[in-house]
């Protein structure tokens, strides 16, 4: 791929700030991964996963691959939301088909960690940022990401993945200034990471909060919303034309109220996200998703439907075509072809 000119709006850019484009661009979550045999070959050259992360070199490389094979309209840098604990001073590890692993941190504990040590640890994630940047096509958008502070809170306190977050959510409902406190923490270090995504050549950002539907009605505005509008309000302070999508997955009937408050340029619709809802958000702002992962596994007429009613649904507004969570491993690559050929031979 030939490194082009950058400074013109890519189409994907255009959509974000609010026009329609039918068809639409297409990028997919978690595009680079263990779907593709490439990746699962240049994965085996590195122990571990972090390793993986923190090899300028490897997370280009697994950034570039799915742009090859499919030409998305969008690449997002292949790193892990866990490289914030991981900076701040509590170490991450990824065991091989059992996921993220920490030690516990308890919300006493707080001053162990260290947002002074963030620039100097991700680093190699910047550098990672640069080479992809120059190697991508000019029309093709780097999107540069981190996790919410709730969904991080939800890694650090439980130390590993639970199904609904019942040891986080205990906490914070125990000790609700001290979990401000790390909310907040959070929220400045999340800031930081992702202005620097944009220095080292990143020209869109997603913030994922794929745990915010675990809250409830009194926490959802206090440790989802407000600790990403914190976020937004930091980077925009420094990067004003940068747009940043937002996911806050099964927010459910609290997304307007959302995207009210936090005003992203775009929100990702995680598959439950109803037509009625998803309309009345696109008014505001861009939407991005809401197909379910499983049809793209499936393929077939359940993935010719899907992309179908998602395309009728949304193309008349600025919209982008994604998945409603990421791509799963076992996704047949074949199937991803199929969808991008359908989706672009698509027009209003
Ligand atoms: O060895 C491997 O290949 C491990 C699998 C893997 C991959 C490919 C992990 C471990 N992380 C990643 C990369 C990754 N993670 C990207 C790369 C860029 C791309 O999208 O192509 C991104 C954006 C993420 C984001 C991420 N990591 C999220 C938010 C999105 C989501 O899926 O909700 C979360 C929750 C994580 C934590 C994480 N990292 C890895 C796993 C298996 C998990 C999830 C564990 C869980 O289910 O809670």
């Amino acid at each position: 791929m030939d490194a082009e000119d950058h400074t013109k709006p890519t189409l994907f850019a255009k959509v974000l700030r609010g026009e329609a484009s039918s068809p639409p661009p297409i990028w997919l979550m978690r595009q680079a991964g263990r779907y593709l045999p490439e990746y699962r070959e240049l994965r085996s050259q590195s122990k571990g996963f972090l390793d993986f992360c923190y090899s300028p070199d490897l997370a280009s490389e697994a950034t570039l691959q799915p742009i090859r094979r499919f030409g998305f309209d969008a690449a997002i840098i292949f790193s892990d939301i866990l490289v914030i604990p991981d900076a701040l001073g509590q170490p991450v590890r990824f065991e091989e088909g059992v996921g993220p692993r920490l030690d516990p941190l308890a919300l006493d504990a707080l001053d162990d960690l260290d947002p002074g040590r963030l620039s100097t640890h991700l680093a190699p994630v910047y550098e990672a940022i640069s080479r992809t940047r120059r190697a991508l096509p000019g029309d093709t958008s780097l999107i540069g990401f981190a996790g919410a502070p709730w969904t991080l809170a939800t890694y650090m306190i439980a130390g590993r993945t639970t199904p609904d977050q019942a040891p986080t959510r205990r906490a914070a409902f125990a000790d609700p200034d001290r979990f401000d406190r790390l909310i907040t923490l959070l929220a400045d270090s999340v800031a930081e990471h992702l202005c620097a995504q944009v220095d080292a050549g990143c020209d869109a950002l997603q913030i994922f909060d794929s745990w915010a539907g675990t809250l409830d009605t009194l926490s959802f505005p206090r440790w989802s919303a407000d600790a990403i509008v914190r976020i937004v309000g930091h980077v925009r302070g420094k990067h004003p034309n940068v747009p940043i999508i937002v996911f806050p997955r099964n927010a459910g009937d609290r997304l307007r109220d959302f995207v009210e408050t936090v005003r992203p340029d775009a929100v990702g619709l995680d598959w439950s996200v109803s037509q009625d809802m998803g309309r009345a958000v696109q008014k505001s702002v861009c939407v991005q998703g809401n197909l379910d992962p499983m049809r793209l596994v499936a393929g077939g007429e359940a993935l010719r439907r899907g992309i179908d009613a998602i395309l009728e649904t949304y193309s008349d507004g600025p919209f982008v075509f994604n998945l409603g969570h990421g791509i799963v491993p076992e996704t047949p690559i074949a199937h991803v072809e199929e969808m991008v050929a359908q989706v672009r031979a698509s027009s209003r």
